[in-house]
């Protein structure tokens, strides 16, 4: 079948009826993208019409692959536990943040900023994929811990670091987007992404040598992930999130770690933390660990529709939170672009830190026993 350039909206209404997966794929081949931008609003574009969007801002799941796959019904409770109502676990949580390092953030997220792009069908993309699992398999040797590349239908993996607890019991999970992009030319433009999304990504390579090298053995498993082709449309979160679904895994909780190195000179330092498609009481327990642990506080904000990875897992039931380096209207004009650096006047290691320390927390706090 033959499609117009013009998009052609399937439907916003409530009568809204998912395309069968035949279809998906009929379309899929013919190389269209089936797009979500609000709750039941789904449109197929070409990849054309999808980088447009991209560049106008209007958010997305691109749920082309989803919508591909065989889904059982969910058999496990989408919640775990009730969470904690604040930290408890201090004694084990402050000697490993004590060890977190603002040298190794910046080394690391020299060496991110290095490949030309992390474009998710970048060459560059997949080298960087490559690099990050190795860097984590080389902290993980001799340890318990692990570090697999989980793999999607484009060339960059997403990665999965697992610490086995020492019982069975809901993962808790942590994970940030890997690849960057420029959106003025996306294959091949230079996109160093050191804030958007290197900084998170930064974060997460500090927490798992600080657990490994610190002899962490929580009680319940812990697991850090790396998202593919989060730019385009939240592709690799999605995928690991409905994984986790179809396999009934139960999950104790995700935290997101998006860009965590800028906020706007001249304002005040703290976390943002995201309200909407995320969990009320998991995102309450987290602003108490802020209060706990950082030097600075929190303050509510909003993010909007599909704008980060947690809502691939808030889609499938799953609790998320969101803490973000500046409220919304206040974070980094220089994102998608070269010039997202750590040069950037506003750029600031020691605030990334902070978002670092938050991670530690949060997964110390949740599965230590
Ligand atoms: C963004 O671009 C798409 C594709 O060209 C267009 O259909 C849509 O109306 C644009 N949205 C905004 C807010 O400009
Ligand atoms: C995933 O892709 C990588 C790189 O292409 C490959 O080396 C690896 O074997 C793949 N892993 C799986 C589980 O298919
Ligand atoms: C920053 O915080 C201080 C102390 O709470 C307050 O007096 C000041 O107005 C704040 N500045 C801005 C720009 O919000
Ligand atoms: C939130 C984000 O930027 N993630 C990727 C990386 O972060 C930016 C923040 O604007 C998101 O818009 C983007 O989708
Ligand atoms: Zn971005």
């Amino acid at each position: 079948m033959k499609f117009s350039t013009a998009a052609c909206v399937l439907a916003a209404t409530a009568a809204y009826a998912a395309p069968s997966i035949a279809e998906v794929k009929e379309k899929a081949a013919d190389g269209l993208r089936l797009i979500r931008t609000s709750p039941g609003a789904e449109i197929w574009v070409s990849e054309d019409e999808k980088l447009e969007y991209m560049r106008n801002h209007t958010r997305f799941f691109d749920i082309t692959e989803t919508a591909q796959k065989e889904r059982p019904s969910r058999t496990s409770a989408k919640k775990a536990a009730a969470f904690p109502t604040g930290a408890s676990k201090q004694d084990t949580v402050n000697p490993l943040l004590e060890t977190l390092s603002i040298d190794n953030l910046k080394s690391t997220l020299a060496t991110l900023g290095d490949f030309n792009n992390r474009y998710y069908k970048a060459d560059t993309g997949a080298e960087a994929s490559k690099w990050i699992v190795d860097t984590l398999s080389d902290i993980a040797s001799g340890s318990e811990a692990t570090a697999k590349q989980f793999n999607h239908s484009f060339v960059q993996s997403s990665i999965i670091a697992h610490i086995p607890g020492s019982s069975d019991g809901p993962v808790t999970i942590i994970g940030a987007h890997m690849d960057s992009i420029n959106l003025q030319n996306p294959q091949s433009g230079r996109a160093p992404g050191q804030d958007d999304n290197g900084s998170g990504s930064t974060n997460l390579i500090e927490i798992f040598r600080a657990l490994v090298e610190g002899g962490y053995t929580p009680a319940t498993p812990v697991e850090l992930m790396w998202y593919a082709g989060e730019e385009a449309g939240l592709l690799g979160s999605q995928d690991i999130a409905a994984q986790y679904a179809s396999d009934n895994v139960e999950v104790q909780a995700v935290l997101n770690l998006d860009m965590t190195g800028y906020f706007k000179p001249n304002t005040n330092e703290t976390v943002a933390l995201i309200t909407d498609n995320t969990d009320t009481d998991l995102t309450a327990f987290v602003g108490a660990l802020v209060d706990e642990y950082l030097s600075f506080g929190w303050t509510e904000s909003q993010c909007g529709y599909a704008c980060s990875d947690h809502a691939s897992w808030d889609g499938e039931g799953y609790p998320a939170a969101f803490p973000f380096e500046t409220v919304f209207g206040t974070d980094n004009p220089n994102i998608h672009s070269s010039g997202d650096t750590t040069e950037v006047n506003g750029f600031s290691f020691e605030h990334s830190l902070e978002f670092a320390k938050l991670g530690l927390a949060y997964i110390v706090e949740l599965s230590a026993a």
